[in-house]
């Protein structure tokens, strides 16, 4: 079997590039190790710069998120008992929109099928050959045998745990990590949003988001220890412990009801550097792990992609290769910025153990942020996405 570009994963990452490479011509094969339905049902980020529903413009699979994602002009800040609002179209002339990303990616796999696309589900990539030559292969299993799929170019889009970066040769790949001592412990229930925009609380028991998916559909999250188990918590619980957290005004309104899904996520900080290794090049969460404090997963996910894309739109039309050269050098600067947003929301709000004096530094970087323009500013334009600079504006 034969490709221009294999790309491993059917997350929004390898979803997006073979759909963009598509419209341009250029075919590709993505090799997804889970089935469709597995990775149609995974709960995750909620929140797009206008950066990635741009893409998504582009990519042609806008067209559910234009009618139902819902337009935030700001988000909330919740500590020391009060609400302070993100003014993103005051400060940083722009909004985000919630979508969620499970339906970003039902929307990106109906327009690969519909379009002759080839993904294989159940196709789990083992061995990525010959990478630092023109010739490179992707050993998969698949229908209980071992295939190859040879190709011009590897896109490893397998995420965090996949095999593309492990496949990197160790002498040359540098890693950067930071583990937090907590995660998050999410609940989708079919229940109004408690409030209209996404809102962030600080609390002395620790951190709370409250989140959307549409007006009928809401997300939630409360910060929880790292050996903390699902099974833990029931229902009551997490309502509970949610509306603890939260503003006296907000708790009150909270309309609460069954979990849909309820699942605990590890936060860490992660960059792989460099992200191309000769035909191999790691976009997504392959590359780089945010907390998702920052709402920047996804969003970095879809940024890797404007330039991988056009990278190798450029080099099969006009035998161009300067974007490929020069592919991880462009994704680090935006994803190191990223990394640094998620980093800071993360420390600002959330709890460091018993750490009174830290708890106190980030009541006061908190209200000078939300009451000073330079802190509303940094905080609205990281947030709605930093400007892409020629020629990916
Ligand atoms: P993904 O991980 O989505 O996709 C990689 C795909 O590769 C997977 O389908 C996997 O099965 C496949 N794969 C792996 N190894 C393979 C192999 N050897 N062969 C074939 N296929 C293979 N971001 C936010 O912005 N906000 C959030 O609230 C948020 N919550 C999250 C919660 C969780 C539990 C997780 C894990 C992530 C969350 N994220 C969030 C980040 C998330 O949205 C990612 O940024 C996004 O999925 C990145 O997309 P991809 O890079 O495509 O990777
Ligand atoms: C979500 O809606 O899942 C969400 C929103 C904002 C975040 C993280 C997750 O920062």
């Amino acid at each position: 079997m034969r490709t221009q570009v294999a790309i491993i994963g059917s997350g929004p990452a390898g979803l997006l590039l073979s759909q963009l490479l598509s419209l341009q011509g250029i075919d590709s094969v993505i090799l997804e190790r889970r089935s469709r339905a597995y990775v149609e049902g995974r709960i995750r980020a909620g929140v797009l710069e206008q950066g990635s529903v741009d893409l998504l413009r582009e990519a042609k699979v806008d067209e559910r998120l234009n009618r139902e994602g819902l337009v935030h002009d700001g988000f909330g800040l919740c500590f020391a008992g009060r609400t302070e609002r993100i003014d993103m179209k005051k400060y940083a002339k722009g909004s985000v929109v919630v979508y969620g990303q499970t339906e970003i990616t039902k929307d990106m796999i109906d327009a690969r099928l519909a379009a002759g696309g080839k993904i294989f589900y159940e196709a789990e990539c083992t061995e990525i050959k010959d990478f630092d030559t023109d010739n490179p292969s992707v050993t998969f299993t698949h229908d209980g045998r071992s295939q190859e799929l040879k190709c011009d170019y590897v896109a490893g889009c397998d995420g965090y745990h996949g095999v593309a970066r492990r496949s990197a040769p160790q002498s040359v790949l540098r890693e950067f990590e930071r583990v937090y001592p907590f995660g998050w412990l999410g609940v989708l229930s079919q229940t109004p949003p408690a409030t209209e925009e996404v809102t962030y609380a600080n609390h002395e028991r620790g951190f709370a988001l409250c989140s959307m998916r549409s007006l009928t559909r809401s997300r939630y999250y409360i910060q929880v220890d790292t050996d903390d188990a699902v099974g833990a918590w029931s229902d009551d619980a997490f309502w509970d412990e949610l509306r603890r957290r939260l503003p006296d005004n907000i708790a009150e309104a909270m309309v609460t009801g069954p979990s849909i899904e309820k699942s605990i996520a590890p936060l860490r900080s992660f960059v792989a550097e460099p992200l191309r290794f000769g035909t191999l090049f790691l976009a997504g969460d392959a590359a780089h792990i945010v907390p998702p404090t920052g709402a920047k997963g996804l969003n970095l996910a879809a940024a890797d992609v404007r330039v991988l894309s056009r990278a190798l739109i450029a080099r099969y039309r006009d035998n161009d290769a300067s974007l490929l050269e020069r592919y991880s050098e462009i994704c680090l600067d935006r994803i190191w910025k990223a990394e640094r947003f998620s980093w800071w929301l993360t420390t600002v709000t959330h709890r460091f153990g018993a750490d009174a004096f830290g708890h106190r530094i980030q009541l006061s970087e908190l209200d000078y942020m939300t009451k000073s323009e330079a802190g509303q500013t940094m905080v609205a334009e990281n947030y709605i996405g930093l400007p892409f600079e020629a020629p990916f504006a």
